[in-house]
C-alpha cells in the first residue's frame, strides 16, 4: 500500500511515496506535483507506484498537509448521528432534519489548501467559542474530471456554540484559522481499504489521559462519496481537482468540549493517523454594549 506525501525538505517543498502506516520513504521527482496528478498532468494519482523516484527521504524533513492549490469543501449531516447532535445544539433543529432526506446535500467550503494543517501541526479552537469539538471525516480527493481517486483523512474543526446559535453562522463556525486538518497522504482508490471495511478512529488526550475514544463505520454514511462529488461539482469547476470531506459520525457527549493543548489523534487502518495538538485562535470582539 503506498500513500503520496508531501514534506518540506531543506531543498523546498517535496513529494514522496511510501505506505500510510509506516511513512514517506522514496522521495519523488521534483517535477511532480499534486496539481498536475489531479489536473491535466499525463500521469495520475493512480500512477503513484510508478513516478519517477529521485532517491530516498532526507531525515531531516517534515510532513505536510497533503494538497497543493486544491479546495477543501466539506458536506455535512451526512449521517444520522451528526443529524440528531445539530438538531440537538441548534436553536433551528428544522433545517438539518430536513437536509438529512433532502436531494441536495449540505455542502460548504472549508478552506483553501494551503491553509490545511498537516499532522504534528497545530489545529485551532476559536477564542470567542465556548463549544468546540474535532469532526472525524473521509476526505475524498476528486480529479479535475469529478472522479475520486483517491482518499485523505480530514478533521473538520468546529464550533458548535457558533453553528448552534445561527445556522448563518455556519461558515465561522467552520473556517478559521487552522480549522481543517488533513492528512498523513493521499492514498490511491487501488491501495485505500474497500469502503465498506473503513473504520475510522478519533481519540483525544489531555494532559496524558484519553479523555474520549469512539470508533465509526463509514458503512454509516447516508449519501454516497460519488453522489456528494456530484453535487460539489454540478456547478463548480475544479482544474486541479478538489478535496470533499465527506461528513461526521461522531458526535462526543454534549458536556465535551476541546481545550488548548488538546491533542486529537484520526487514525485509519490502510489511511494513517492525523495527530494534531490544539490550540487558541483569533480573539474576542466585545458586544455592543460592552464597546
Ligand atoms: O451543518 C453543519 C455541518 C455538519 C458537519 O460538518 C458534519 O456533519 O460533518
Ligand atoms: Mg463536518
Amino acid at each position: 500500500m503506498s500513500g503520496l506525501w508531501r514534506l518540506g525538505t531543506s531543498a523546498g517543498i517535496r513529494l514522496a511515496r511510501g505506505g500510510p502506516g509506516e511513512g514517506p520513504t522514496q522521495l519523488l521527482a521534483p517535477d511532480v506535483t499534486i496539481d498536475e496528478l489531479l489536473g491535466d498532468g499525463a500521469a495520475t494519482l493512480a500512477d503513484l507506484d510508478r513516478l519517477p523516484v529521485s532517491g530516498p527521504v532526507p531525515e531531516e524533513h517534515s510532513v505536510l498537509a497533503p494538497v497543493a492549490s486544491q479546495e477543501i469543501w466539506a458536506a455535512g449531516v451526512t449521517y444520522m448521528r451528526s443529524r440528531d447532535a445539530r438538531m440537538e445544539e441548534s436553536t433551528n433543529p428544522d433545517h438539518y432534519d430536513r437536509v438529512y432526506d433532502a436531494t441536495r446535500p449540505e455542502v460548504f467550503y472549508k478552506a483553501a489548501g494551503w491553509r490545511a494543517r498537516g499532522p504534528g501541526q497545530t489545529l485551532g479552537i476559536r477564542r470567542d467559542s465556548v463549544w468546540d469539538v474535532p469532526e472525524p471525516e473521509l476526505g475524498v480527493v476528486a480529479d479535475a474530471g469529478g472522479s475520486i481517486v483517491g482518499y485523505v483523512l480530514g478533521n473538520d474543526m468546529s464550533s458548535r456554540s457558533i453553528e448552534g446559535e445561527n445556522p448563518l453562522y455556519l461558515p465561522q463556525a467552520k473556517a478559521y484559522d487552522h480549522s481543517c486538518g488533513l492528512g498523513p497522504c493521499l492514498v490511491p482508490v487501488d491501495f485505500a481499504p474497500p469502503r465498506e471495511d473503513m473504520v475510522i478512529q478519533l481519540l483525544v488526550d489531555r494532559g496524558g489521559t484519553q479523555i474520549f475514544s469512539e470508533e465509526v463505520s463509514v458503512r454509516d454514511l447516508r449519501r454516497t462519496p460519488e453522489e456528494l462529488v456530484d453535487w460539489l461539482f454540478s456547478a463548480v469547476a475544479f482544474p486541479v481537482g478538489a478535496i470533499l470531506l465527506t461528513g461526521t459520525a461522531m458526535v462526543p457527549p454534549g458536556d465535551f468540549t476541546l481545550e488548548e493543548e488538546d491533542r486529537v489523534s484520526i487514525s485509519m487502518p490502510g489511511l494513517g493517523r492525523l495527530a494534531n495538538p490544539v490550540e487558541r485562535v483569533g480573539r474576542v470582539i466585545p458586544e455592543v454594549s460592552d464597546r
